[in-house]
């Protein structure tokens, strides 16, 4: 019993959480509405992170590409600042589910009809764990005007942009934390950049990662669900 509650209370000082708010680009006032928050989880460098975006103040019943972009957004809220998609592999643009694509690369939500939407995904690619330049914390999160053609498009602009259109709003995805180091569970509000300093694409390590550790993904996150079920056996069993 208490080796699994051990187990339990190591998992979640290791666990990080990552706040964006979201607010209109300033240049383009396109997005002049729109209000919300993309709330990022991640138990352990294992496991997929799960991503909740709730957004308002869009068209009714519109589809909106929404990525992880490359750089912080400035304190100006210039979302074009954030720079192109985060793609440390040097890809060409897809879809989420595509071997091929950017790691920023989320694909399309559509909104309701009161331009509303609420949605939850999981991610094999991004993580708020690793080193410069694969993790995802710090860097800016667009929601584009237009869909994401993820790269099928007809245009010259498919196979980096997917064709998205204006940057109606942006946030910096910034790690929020409790006092004991751990991540806190009701994950407060972000109320600014908080001081995050925009880094170029110049002053990440030249050498690019290997991909090697995404390919026993599938076995890890096997490894940790029965890790679960053993805990949650343990503590029903005791
Ligand atoms: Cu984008
Ligand atoms: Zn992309």
């Amino acid at each position: 019993m208490l080796a699994s509650s051990l187990l339990f209370a190591a998992a979640l000082v290791n666990a990080k959480t990552a706040q964006v708010l979201l607010k209109p680009d300033t240049t383009s006032n396109l997005g002049a509405n729109v209000t919300g928050t993309i709330t990022l989880e991640q138990p352990d460098k294992d496991t997929q992170i799960k991503i909740t975006l709730n957004i308002a103040g869009l068209a009714p019943a519109s589809t909106h590409g929404w990525h992880v972009h490359n750089l912080a957004v400035p304190a100006s809220q210039n979302c074009t600042a954030s720079g192109p998609h985060f793609n440390p592999m040097n890809k060409t643009h897809g879809a989420p589910e595509d071997e091929i694509r950017h790691y920023g690369d989320l694909g399309n939500f559509v909104t309701d009809a009161d331009g509303k939407a609420t949605v939850t995904v999981t991610d094999r690619l991004l993580s708020l764990f690793g080193e410069a330049p694969v993790n995802a914390l710090n860097r800016g999160f667009v929601i584009h005007q237009n869909k994401d053609d993820l790269g099928k498009g007809n245009t010259t602009l498919s196979s980096t942009t997917g064709n998205a259109g204006a940057r109606l709003a942006c946030g910096n995805i910034v790690e929020v934390t409790n006092s004991t180091g751990g991540s806190t569970t009701t994950v407060p509000a972000v109320t600014s950049t908080q001081g995050y300093v925009a880094t170029t694409q110049a002053s990440y390590p030249s050498a690019k990662p290997s991909t090697t550790g995404y390919g026993s993904i599938s076995s890890a996150i096997t490894a940790s669900a029965a890790l679960s079920l053993a805990v949650t056996f343990a503590v029903f069993v005791l």
